[in-house]
């Protein structure tokens, strides 16, 4: 190839990639979400006792710690899921088809190329609706994907779960499966799923799928120290929701003067992640027009980490119609990979 064919040739790969790309923000287009932005933070830190949504872990510095937490070697999760990943995806891609790709909270998409990579050894077209909270992540892994999938179409959502599910437009390809790997699962409360699992059927077809990882019932010394690391990274990612309150709310949090804190609770079966005041004292988030007082030693629960049981979760699927026609898992049953399809 001469030198002037290649650079040609490189011009049309990149108009290409912005061809195969469409990027949406859900957030910025909707304005009932702008005006109501911010009133679960007020809402969670004016309850006794304070909790914040675990969705404001992910600004852009959240998401990269988020990464350096998968590749940590205390926590399993990623590992985990990944293997069974790996040894099924191609399954996966036999019994749905040609199918579109929905990913919930697609973070970095590295799982998700596993998927991708099945379809394309079987010949299907790729397309691929990442959504997430965290803009700057989505619009980076996505151009990436494009680069390495040269027939793989993106339209990826920015904003909520909630938010991007109610706004699928009709699927182009024959099927559509809704992945929601990594266990995000664990971070609903019995009747958040409820919800978001009419969520998911809403935005699904009959016999349509809904793909999804969840971490499973193991011993407390393996779940502690996953999620307190020996480096501080999941430490740092806790703390990292008052910086990322700081800069969008125009607060004042100094993360000095907060610890993170994280354990199970056995009774709830669930890792619960704390904030925990370091001495008394006051902090504004002008932007909210809010005033919080902390005593020493009060805590802010920021996230609760559910862990299942495989027959359980089974049983509340099938009585929300999807029906898991597989279910995979590791040797030491860890991590569960439920596929499940919706039936009236
Ligand atoms: C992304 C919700 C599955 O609960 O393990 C990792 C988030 N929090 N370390 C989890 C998380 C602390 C993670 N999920």
């Amino acid at each position: 190839m001469s030198i002037s064919e290649a650079v040609s040739s490189n011009v049309t790969f990149q108009n290409n990639v912005e061809e195969r790309l469409q990027i949406q923000r859900l957030v910025e287009a909707t304005r009932i979400v702008a005006s109501s932005a911010g009133s679960d933070v007020v809402k969670g830190l004016t309850q006794t006792p304070k909790s914040l949504p675990p969705a404001y872990f992910y600004d852009d510095r959240g998401s990269e710690l988020f990464e350096q937490i998968c590749e940590l070697p205390e926590y399993y999760l990623t590992r985990t899921e990944t293997a069974i990943l790996q040894q099924y995806a191609g399954e996966i891609a036999k019994i749905t088809g040609v199918c579109e790709l929905v990913e919930l909270g697609s973070g970095s998409s590295t799982k998700t190329r596993i998927l991708l990579d099945a379809y394309q050894k079987l010949g299907y077209p790729l397309r691929y609706l990442p959504i997430d909270v965290s803009a700057g992540i989505l619009e980076s892994s996505a151009r990436q994907l494009l680069v390495d999938y040269p027939s793989l179409q993106v339209h990826a959502l920015a904003g909520t779960y909630e938010l991007a599910l109610a706004q699928l437009l009709p699927t182009q390809l024959p099927s559509r499966m809704i992945c929601f790997i990594g266990s995000t699962l664990g971070n609903l409360k019995p009747r958040e799923c409820d919800v978001f699992f009419s969520q998911v059927t809403d935005a699904l077809q009959v016999n349509e799928y809904f793909l999804l990882g969840v971490d499973l019932h193991k011993p407390k010394d393996i779940l502690e120290p996953a999620y307190n690391d020996r480096q501080g990274v999941t430490a740092a990612f806790n703390l990292n929701m008052l910086d990322h309150l700081n800069r969008r709310f125009e607060g004042n949090f100094d993360t000095t003067q907060f610890e993170h804190k994280a354990f199970y609770n056995e009774t709830e079966h669930q890792i619960e992640m704390h904030l925990r005041s370091l001495r008394s004292q006051i902090v504004q988030l002008k932007a909210l027009n809010l005033t919080v007082n902390f005593a020493l030693g009060e805590t802010i629960l920021t996230e609760i980490s559910r862990k299942f049981d495989l027959n359980t979760i089974q049983q509340q699927l099938t009585a929300r119609n999807l029906v898991p026609i597989q279910t995979w898992t590791d040797s030491n049953q860890w991590f569960g990979l439920l596929l499940c399809q919706l039936r009236v």
